[in-house]
């Protein structure tokens, strides 16, 4: 796997994002104090951003035709101003199953092992594909198939098999949401992380779908409370956005709240598959999303960008500001 370090990109590299920021009116290059948005050059979408020792590091997916997407980039950075690229940290080299549409990525360490979960195949009921998972003893891979097939190859309540999101509990309890095509299942990993094991109540599958649900789900605990973040919407458009609900338990009852992220016309569109990092012992959160810019063409011209999220005094998040100027530079640990 090749790496390369963004922020010394040759003269040819800023001349072409000169350009592309010329074409699309709609991004603002790095400084050495911010971020700028979006965070690096190319078309990427479905960031998990998380956290491994000091380093923030994003797992987009590749954002092409679904043909060509084989294969998934990730990025490195200990001050979320500079990254580092890391060139096919999953490929189909190492996914046998896999033949197009490499989707929205979850990565968990535990115990010293990086377990990588993935959608393929933009499966049907009947086809060969769904959630997979691979893993490597570093964040960077390669990732190699754990278990030589899909964890979830079927359609379960309706829920096409993509956009998981893993969640480990404080007590240690593993559990995975995931779900497009409007619905949403979670379900309980094994502690091998890669298999399923049923709920207390002998389910193996739990429909927790929230109202206006469409895809990408994501869960943040703070304080106890548990934030359900999801996608709604079309991600080809700028009516994609990200809505949320807050719970006592991982289970729910997720109510929607209401919309917390979404298109600015001054700034990009269609905001949304997002994830959150947060500042070690601070109250302090960075939502991890993609956009369209301004004057995009393509359902697939995504970009990656980063803003802050704020939780107001009564526990509720408040609506992100996106911006071209992104975060300013921050350790997470
Ligand atoms: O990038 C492929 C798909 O687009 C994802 O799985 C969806 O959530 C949407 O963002």
């Amino acid at each position: 796997m090749k790496k390369s370090t963004l922020s010394t990109f040759p003269a040819l590299a800023s001349l072409s994002l000169g350009m592309t920021c010329l074409m699309l009116f709609s991004c603002s290059p790095k400084t050495s104090e911010t971020s700028g948005n979006p965070l690096w050059e190319g078309w990427y979408a479905d960031p998990e951003g998380v956290v491994f020792g000091d380093e923030c590091w994003i797992y987009p997916t590749y954002s092409h035709p679904y043909k060509e997407q084989l294969f998934m980039d990730a990025f490195s950075s200990s001050d979320l101003v500079h990254w580092t690229k890391h060139e096919r940290v999953l490929s189909i080299d190492n996914i046998s199953w896999l033949h197009m549409a490499l989707w929205a990525p979850s990565v968990v360490e535990k115990d010293g092992t990086y377990y990588f979960y993935f959608g393929a195949n933009d499966v049907h009921e009947g086809e060969i594909g769904g959630i997979g998972v691979a893993t490597a003893d570093n964040p960077a891979g390669p990732f190699k198939d754990a278990i030589g097939g899909p964890l979830i190859g079927h359609i379960i309540n309706g829920a096409q098999p993509i956009d998981q999101f893993v969640f480990i509990d404080d007590d240690g309890e593993r559990y995975m949401y995931y779900g497009g095509w409007g619905h949403c299942n979670m379900v309980r990993l094994g502690e091998d992380m890669v298999s399923l094991i049923p709920f207390e109540d002998g389910e193996m599958y739990k429909e927790i779908t929230p109202e206006h649900y469409v895809e990408g789900p994501f869960m943040l605990k703070r304080d106890g409370t548990y934030y359900f973040m999801w996608s709604e919407g079309g991600w080809g458009d700028g009516s994609y956005c990200v809505a949320y609900a807050m719970a006592d338990s991982p289970f729910g009852p997720f109510n929607r709240i209401g919309k917390i992220l979404q298109s600015d016309p001054e700034v990009g569109t269609g905001a949304g598959h997002h994830s959150v990092v947060k500042a070690a012992g601070k109250d302090e959160y960075y939502i991890v999303y993609h956009r369209h810019p301004l004057g995009a063409t393509d359902g697939n011209d995504r970009v990656v960008c980063i803003d802050r999220l704020e939780f107001n005094a009564d526990g509720t998040i408040a609506p992100v500001r996106i911006t071209f100027e992104g975060v300013p530079a921050t350790k997470l640990r």
